[in-house]
Protein backbone atom coordinates (compact mmCIF):
# COMPACT_ATOMS: atom_id res chain seq x y z
CA UNK A 1 0.00 0.00 0.00
CA UNK A 2 1.50 3.63 -0.55
CA UNK A 3 2.03 5.71 2.50
CA UNK A 4 0.35 8.46 0.76
CA UNK A 5 -2.77 6.64 0.24
CA UNK A 6 -2.69 5.68 3.55
CA UNK A 7 -2.75 9.44 4.86
CA UNK A 8 -5.19 10.87 2.42
CA UNK A 9 -6.72 14.76 3.05
CA UNK A 10 -10.07 14.65 3.35
CA UNK A 11 -12.26 16.15 0.31
CA UNK A 12 -13.37 19.61 0.79
CA UNK A 13 -17.29 20.44 1.67
CA UNK A 14 -18.54 22.76 -0.76
CA UNK A 15 -17.61 25.64 1.22
CA UNK A 16 -14.21 24.54 1.37
CA UNK A 17 -13.83 25.23 4.92
CA UNK A 18 -10.90 22.74 6.22
CA UNK A 19 -11.81 20.85 9.62
CA UNK A 20 -8.63 21.57 11.66
CA UNK A 21 -8.69 18.18 13.27
CA UNK A 22 -8.87 16.36 9.99
CA UNK A 23 -6.08 18.66 8.77
CA UNK A 24 -4.04 18.56 11.61
CA UNK A 25 -4.05 14.17 11.50
CA UNK A 26 -3.34 14.32 8.10
CA UNK A 27 -0.33 17.05 8.32
CA UNK A 28 1.27 14.81 11.18
CA UNK A 29 2.08 11.99 8.72
CA UNK A 30 4.53 14.16 6.88
CA UNK A 31 7.56 14.92 9.44
CA UNK A 32 8.08 11.21 9.94
CA UNK A 33 8.73 10.81 6.24
CA UNK A 34 11.88 12.81 6.72
CA UNK A 35 13.07 10.07 8.72
CA UNK A 36 12.64 6.79 5.78
CA UNK A 37 13.64 8.18 2.52
CA UNK A 38 14.55 12.19 2.56
CA UNK A 39 17.14 11.70 5.39
CA UNK A 40 18.41 8.60 4.75
CA UNK A 41 19.45 9.76 1.55
CA UNK A 42 21.12 12.88 3.06
CA UNK A 43 22.60 11.13 5.62
CA UNK A 44 24.84 9.01 3.31
CA UNK A 45 25.32 12.12 0.87
CA UNK A 46 26.93 13.68 4.11
CA UNK A 47 29.07 10.55 5.02
CA UNK A 48 30.23 10.27 1.26
CA UNK A 49 30.77 14.02 1.76
CA UNK A 50 33.05 13.73 4.59
CA UNK A 51 34.80 11.09 3.94
CA UNK A 52 35.81 13.24 0.24
CA UNK A 53 36.21 16.18 1.81
CA UNK A 54 37.35 15.55 5.18
CA UNK A 55 34.60 17.72 6.57
CA UNK A 56 34.62 17.55 9.99
CA UNK A 57 31.28 18.99 10.17
CA UNK A 58 29.32 18.81 7.38
CA UNK A 59 27.61 22.19 6.47
CA UNK A 60 24.13 20.62 5.52
CA UNK A 61 24.09 17.56 7.96
CA UNK A 62 21.20 19.23 9.63
CA UNK A 63 19.24 21.00 7.03
CA UNK A 64 16.56 17.79 6.90
CA UNK A 65 16.32 17.77 10.70
CA UNK A 66 15.74 21.33 10.36
CA UNK A 67 13.47 21.37 7.56
CA UNK A 68 11.49 18.28 9.65
CA UNK A 69 11.73 20.60 13.10
CA UNK A 70 10.12 23.31 11.35
CA UNK A 71 7.46 21.65 9.60
CA UNK A 72 6.80 19.53 13.18
CA UNK A 73 6.95 23.46 14.99
CA UNK A 74 4.14 24.58 13.00
CA UNK A 75 1.62 21.52 13.07
CA UNK A 76 2.87 21.70 16.78
CA UNK A 77 1.50 25.84 16.95
CA UNK A 78 -1.43 25.41 15.47
CA UNK A 79 -2.50 22.00 17.41
CA UNK A 80 -1.72 23.85 20.42
CA UNK A 81 -4.40 26.54 19.38
CA UNK A 82 -6.67 23.89 18.38
CA UNK A 83 -6.45 21.65 21.66
CA UNK A 84 -7.54 24.97 23.61
CA UNK A 85 -11.03 24.91 22.56
CA UNK A 86 -11.78 22.41 19.40
CA UNK A 87 -15.10 23.88 19.46
CA UNK A 88 -14.79 26.94 18.74
CA UNK A 89 -11.74 26.42 16.29
CA UNK A 90 -13.72 23.46 14.50
CA UNK A 91 -12.08 24.85 11.06
CA UNK A 92 -8.33 26.59 10.22
CA UNK A 93 -10.35 29.69 9.07
CA UNK A 94 -12.00 30.07 12.74
CA UNK A 95 -8.22 29.60 14.00
CA UNK A 96 -7.09 32.59 12.15
CA UNK A 97 -10.15 34.93 12.04
CA UNK A 98 -9.74 34.62 16.04
CA UNK A 99 -6.18 35.21 16.42
CA UNK A 100 -7.11 38.35 14.02
CA UNK A 101 -9.38 39.53 16.42
CA UNK A 102 -7.76 38.79 19.50
CA UNK A 103 -3.86 40.17 18.25
CA UNK A 104 -4.39 43.04 16.18
CA UNK A 105 -1.47 44.69 16.55
CA UNK A 106 0.68 42.15 15.50
CA UNK A 107 -1.40 39.95 13.23
CA UNK A 108 -0.86 37.99 11.19
CA UNK A 109 2.95 37.68 12.17
CA UNK A 110 1.54 35.72 15.25
CA UNK A 111 0.61 32.22 16.70
CA UNK A 112 -1.08 29.42 14.39
CA UNK A 113 -1.91 32.10 11.61
CA UNK A 114 2.04 32.71 11.17
CA UNK A 115 2.67 28.76 11.74
CA UNK A 116 -0.01 27.78 8.92
CA UNK A 117 1.35 30.80 6.38
CA UNK A 118 5.01 28.55 6.57
CA UNK A 119 3.24 25.56 6.40
CA UNK A 120 1.39 26.05 3.37
CA UNK A 121 4.80 27.10 1.68
CA UNK A 122 6.00 23.40 2.34
CA UNK A 123 3.00 21.76 1.53
CA UNK A 124 2.78 23.56 -1.65
CA UNK A 125 6.44 22.47 -1.97
CA UNK A 126 5.39 18.98 -1.37
CA UNK A 127 2.48 19.72 -3.96
CA UNK A 128 4.41 20.66 -7.23
CA UNK A 129 6.99 18.64 -6.20
CA UNK A 130 4.34 15.54 -6.44
CA UNK A 131 2.57 17.00 -9.22
CA UNK A 132 5.81 17.38 -10.95
CA UNK A 133 7.15 13.96 -11.18
CA UNK A 134 3.16 12.21 -11.87
CA UNK A 135 3.61 15.00 -14.86
CA UNK A 136 6.71 13.06 -16.28
CA UNK A 137 8.94 16.01 -16.00
CA UNK A 138 12.57 14.96 -16.14
CA UNK A 139 16.45 16.01 -16.84
CA UNK A 140 16.04 13.55 -19.93
CA UNK A 141 20.01 13.26 -19.01
CA UNK A 142 19.52 11.86 -15.69
CA UNK A 143 16.15 10.28 -15.24
CA UNK A 144 16.47 9.35 -11.87
CA UNK A 145 17.22 12.65 -10.14
CA UNK A 146 15.13 14.91 -8.95
CA UNK A 147 16.76 17.65 -8.94
CA UNK A 148 14.26 19.47 -11.86
CA UNK A 149 11.63 18.45 -10.01
CA UNK A 150 12.92 19.51 -6.48
CA UNK A 151 14.60 22.88 -8.31
CA UNK A 152 10.83 23.79 -9.56
CA UNK A 153 9.05 23.58 -6.25
CA UNK A 154 11.29 25.06 -4.64
CA UNK A 155 11.77 28.45 -7.35
CA UNK A 156 7.71 28.36 -7.14
CA UNK A 157 7.03 27.61 -3.51
CA UNK A 158 9.88 29.37 -1.19
CA UNK A 159 12.62 30.79 -3.05
CA UNK A 160 10.51 34.58 -2.52
CA UNK A 161 10.91 33.73 1.26
CA UNK A 162 14.39 33.03 1.44
CA UNK A 163 17.43 35.62 1.64
CA UNK A 164 20.71 34.80 -0.09
CA UNK A 165 22.23 32.25 2.73
CA UNK A 166 18.84 30.03 3.18
CA UNK A 167 19.29 29.70 -0.66
CA UNK A 168 22.59 28.36 -0.64
CA UNK A 169 21.55 26.10 1.80
CA UNK A 170 18.60 24.81 -0.35
CA UNK A 171 21.22 24.13 -2.70
CA UNK A 172 23.26 21.87 -0.38
CA UNK A 173 19.98 20.00 0.20
CA UNK A 174 19.81 19.93 -4.02
CA UNK A 175 22.28 17.89 -4.32
CA UNK A 176 21.52 15.57 -1.33
CA UNK A 177 18.01 14.68 -3.17
CA UNK A 178 17.19 10.97 -3.38
CA UNK A 179 17.24 9.23 -6.40
CA UNK A 180 13.62 9.13 -8.06
CA UNK A 181 13.79 4.97 -7.82
CA UNK A 182 14.35 5.32 -3.57
CA UNK A 183 11.94 8.18 -3.52
CA UNK A 184 9.32 6.26 -5.23
CA UNK A 185 10.30 3.16 -3.31
CA UNK A 186 9.82 5.49 0.19
CA UNK A 187 5.89 6.56 -1.06
CA UNK A 188 5.54 2.99 -1.50
CA UNK A 189 6.09 2.07 2.05
CA UNK A 190 9.45 0.18 0.91
CA UNK A 191 7.81 -1.85 -1.37
CA UNK A 192 9.34 -2.56 -5.03
CA UNK A 193 6.36 -0.83 -6.82
CA UNK A 194 6.47 -0.36 -10.44
CA UNK A 195 7.29 3.83 -11.56
CA UNK A 196 3.83 3.79 -13.30
CA UNK A 197 1.79 2.57 -10.65
CA UNK A 198 3.10 4.58 -7.92
CA UNK A 199 2.98 7.80 -9.65
CA UNK A 200 -1.00 6.54 -10.20
CA UNK A 201 -1.23 6.52 -6.15
CA UNK A 202 0.49 10.04 -6.61
CA UNK A 203 -2.28 11.54 -8.70
CA UNK A 204 -4.84 9.84 -6.78
CA UNK A 205 -3.03 11.62 -3.30
CA UNK A 206 -2.63 15.26 -5.15
CA UNK A 207 -6.55 14.93 -5.34
CA UNK A 208 -7.37 16.43 -2.45
CA UNK A 209 -4.17 17.68 -1.10
CA UNK A 210 -4.05 20.16 -3.85
CA UNK A 211 -7.71 21.51 -3.29
CA UNK A 212 -6.83 21.82 0.50
CA UNK A 213 -3.59 23.63 -0.06
CA UNK A 214 -5.33 25.75 -2.89
CA UNK A 215 -8.01 26.47 -0.44
CA UNK A 216 -5.27 27.31 2.20
CA UNK A 217 -3.90 29.45 0.30
CA UNK A 218 -6.74 31.05 -1.04
CA UNK A 219 -8.29 31.68 2.55
CA UNK A 220 -4.67 33.65 3.43
CA UNK A 221 -5.32 35.87 0.30
CA UNK A 222 -9.18 36.52 1.13
CA UNK A 223 -8.00 37.50 4.67
CA UNK A 224 -5.67 39.42 3.64
CA UNK A 225 -3.07 37.37 6.28
CA UNK A 226 -0.30 36.80 3.48
CA UNK A 227 3.19 38.40 4.31
CA UNK A 228 6.35 37.85 1.79
CA UNK A 229 9.00 39.20 4.41
CA UNK A 230 12.40 37.41 3.89
CA UNK A 231 14.19 34.67 6.50
C1 LIG B 1 13.32 15.71 -1.61
C2 LIG B 1 14.34 16.79 -1.53
C3 LIG B 1 13.91 17.89 -0.69
C4 LIG B 1 14.79 19.11 -0.72
C5 LIG B 1 14.14 20.12 0.15
C6 LIG B 1 14.78 21.45 0.14
C7 LIG B 1 13.87 22.45 0.80
C8 LIG B 1 14.42 23.81 1.06
C9 LIG B 1 15.57 23.91 2.02
C10 LIG B 1 15.58 25.20 2.73
C11 LIG B 1 15.85 25.02 4.19
C12 LIG B 1 14.82 25.78 5.01
C13 LIG B 1 15.05 25.55 6.46
C14 LIG B 1 14.06 26.32 7.34
C15 LIG B 1 13.82 27.59 7.14
C16 LIG B 1 12.93 28.36 8.06
O1 LIG B 1 13.67 29.43 8.59
C17 LIG B 1 11.77 28.93 7.27
C18 LIG B 1 10.97 29.92 8.11
O2 LIG B 1 10.46 29.28 9.24
C19 LIG B 1 9.48 30.00 9.93
O3 LIG B 1 10.07 31.16 10.48
C20 LIG B 1 8.92 29.09 10.99
O4 LIG B 1 8.27 27.98 10.39
C21 LIG B 1 7.93 29.88 11.85
O5 LIG B 1 7.56 29.00 12.89
S1 LIG B 1 6.26 29.22 13.77
O6 LIG B 1 5.57 27.93 13.78
O7 LIG B 1 6.74 29.55 15.08
O8 LIG B 1 5.45 30.26 13.21
C22 LIG B 1 8.57 31.16 12.39
O9 LIG B 1 9.57 30.82 13.31
C23 LIG B 1 9.13 31.94 11.21
C24 LIG B 1 9.91 33.17 11.61
O10 LIG B 1 9.12 33.94 12.42
S2 LIG B 1 9.15 35.52 12.28
O11 LIG B 1 10.49 35.97 12.02
O12 LIG B 1 8.24 35.84 11.19
O13 LIG B 1 8.63 35.98 13.56
N1 LIG B 1 10.90 27.85 6.88
C25 LIG B 1 10.71 27.54 5.59
O14 LIG B 1 11.22 28.15 4.70
C26 LIG B 1 9.79 26.36 5.30
C27 LIG B 1 10.62 25.27 4.69
C28 LIG B 1 9.75 24.11 4.33
C29 LIG B 1 10.52 23.12 3.50
C30 LIG B 1 9.63 22.00 3.06
C31 LIG B 1 10.42 20.94 2.38
C32 LIG B 1 9.62 19.71 2.23
C33 LIG B 1 10.44 18.61 1.62
C34 LIG B 1 9.57 17.41 1.43
C35 LIG B 1 10.28 16.30 0.73
C36 LIG B 1 9.33 15.21 0.44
Amino acid sequence: MSLLLDNQFKELPPDKAIDTKLFLDAVSHIPSFFGTCVMKSFIFYCFALKCLLSLSDCLGSNVFSVIKSDINGNIMKIKGVYLKDPAKYVSLQDIVEAEREAHAAEWPKVGATLALMWLKRGLRFIQILLQSLADGERDENNPNLIRVNVTKAYEQALKKYHGWIVQKIFNVALHAAPYKSNFLKALSKGEEVKEEDCLINVRQFLVNYTATVDAIYEMYTNLNAELDYTV
